[in-house]
């Protein structure tokens, strides 16, 4: 396995953090105190180099990436966050639905040949309710058995449930027997309340979302988690996040059955949304950036993989988070709304060969990987 070349300590410049070097050097777990020291240190790269240290240990030069088709399959939404530029109201002319045959008709272009799993969130629209997601997830299974169906966020299926008037046990059941698999991360935003009231009103309960993630672990459908950093939060608020996180995971991998594979930290997008009318708020810098995947690579010690989300914050931010912590580049992606609504200028999909070459530009290994992180190494492209 690979580790770095000298003693952790000696690549740590603010003595602020030998302390924590040495807990981190002993695979001792991160307090919430440990936490602000990370954000508040000047010391970018002494935290890069720590959490570079754990994902060393823990996946060597490995980095994952997945062959992923983004839709979402309404922007309509009733639920009001500021921070969305996505939403769009009934009767506002980018309003949309797309039925079970527009989303197959899309998945049998060209552009999303060997893609492994669709990743789809949407807007939150009372029209639609269980039997419109069991005759989705039954007709793409159908056309597609292979494909692995990864949806909703928590927030999503709490409100599908309860628009469906079921319980959410069922509404997940369900839900599973037409072909659901397992869910993204996103919809956390930041747990905080006072932040919430802010940036997400029409969400503000954040159990709703730890409530249901939970049961998703429970009931074997593994999800993944986000943050939504780089708007009005302070650095307590993040720690407070991640270390909620992290307690959820205790308690799913406790119960045996699945719990979190990945981690997001989601950069704020910062155009053509509400939030971005009534604060002046900077877009997210490269160094904020890095420090995300780092801290979080350092709290959450129980979940495997960080993703550095690159549609988020560049192609080239994401391959240098590669020596920050993170093991996983997401993925091909191919047409992505949220993100772009809201100002992104990133491209829109990558190819594999594009991922593979920004991994092994880094110096790291390409693994394409299924939504489960089981590899094909005998389909990877070379030659680039
Ligand atoms: O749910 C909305 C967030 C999420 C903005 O699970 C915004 O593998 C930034 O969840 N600026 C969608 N973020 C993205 C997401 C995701 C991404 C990559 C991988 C995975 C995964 C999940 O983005 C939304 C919301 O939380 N969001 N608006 C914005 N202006």
């Amino acid at each position: 396995m690979h580790s770095l070349p000298r003693p952790l300590r000696s690549y740590i410049r603010d003595e602020k953090l030998l302390p924590i070097a040495d807990k981190v050097a002993r695979g001792e777990r991160l307090s919430f105190e440990d936490g602000l020291l990370l954000y508040g240190t000047r010391d970018l790269n002494g935290v890069g180099a720590m959490a570079h240290h754990v994902r060393l240990s823990r996946h060597g030069l490995k980095t994952y990436f997945v062959a992923s088709r983004r839709l979402s399959y309404t922007n309509i939404c009733y639920t009001h966050c500021q921070f969305c530029a996505f939403q769009a109201k009934p009767g506002d002319p980018r309003a949309y639905v797309l039925s079970a045959e527009d989303i197959i008709k899309d998945l049998e272009k060209p552009e999303s040949a060997g893609v492994r799993e669709l990743h789809m969130v949407a807007g939150h629209y009372p029209k639609l309710k269980i039997e419109y997601f069991e005759d989705l997830f039954r007709k793409v299974k159908a056309r597609f058995p292979d494909l692995h169906l990864k949806v909703f966020t928590m927030v999503e299926m709490d409100y599908y449930a309860r628009v469906s008037g079921i319980s959410m046990d069922e509404f997940l059941d369900r839900c599973v027997a037409a072909g659901l698999e397992s869910c993204p991360g996103g919809g956390a935003e930041i747990f905080d309340e006072g932040i919430r009231e802010e940036i997400c009103i029409g969400k503000k309960d954040a159990n709703v979302w730890l409530k249901n993630a939970e049961l998703c672990h429970s009931k074997g459908v593994p999800t993944n988690c986000t943050m939504l950093y780089g708007h009005i939060e302070e650095p307590r608020h993040k720690v407070d996040h991640l270390l909620r996180l992290r307690d959820l995971q205790d308690r799913s991998l406790k119960n045996g059955k699945t719990a979190f594979l990945a981690y997001i930290p989601l950069a704020y997008q910062n155009e053509n949304n509400e939030l971005s009318r009534t604060h002046v708020i900077h877009e997210t810098s490269g160094g904020g950036d890095l420090r995300e995947i780092a801290v979080a690579r350092l709290l959450l010690d129980n979940v495997p993989h960080i993703k550095a989300y690159w549609v988020m914050i560049s192609p080239g931010m994401a391959q240098v988070g590669l020596s920050y912590g993170a093991d996983d580049l997401d993925g091909t992606i191919i047409e992505e709304e949220i993100a772009h609504d809201a100002g992104a200028q990133t491209p829109q999909g990558l190819t594999k060969a594009e991922l593979a070459h920004l991994i092994r530009a880094a110096g790291f290994e390409p693994l394409e990987r299924d939504n489960l992180y089981r590899t094909y190494e005998e389909e990877m492209p070379v030659g680039m």
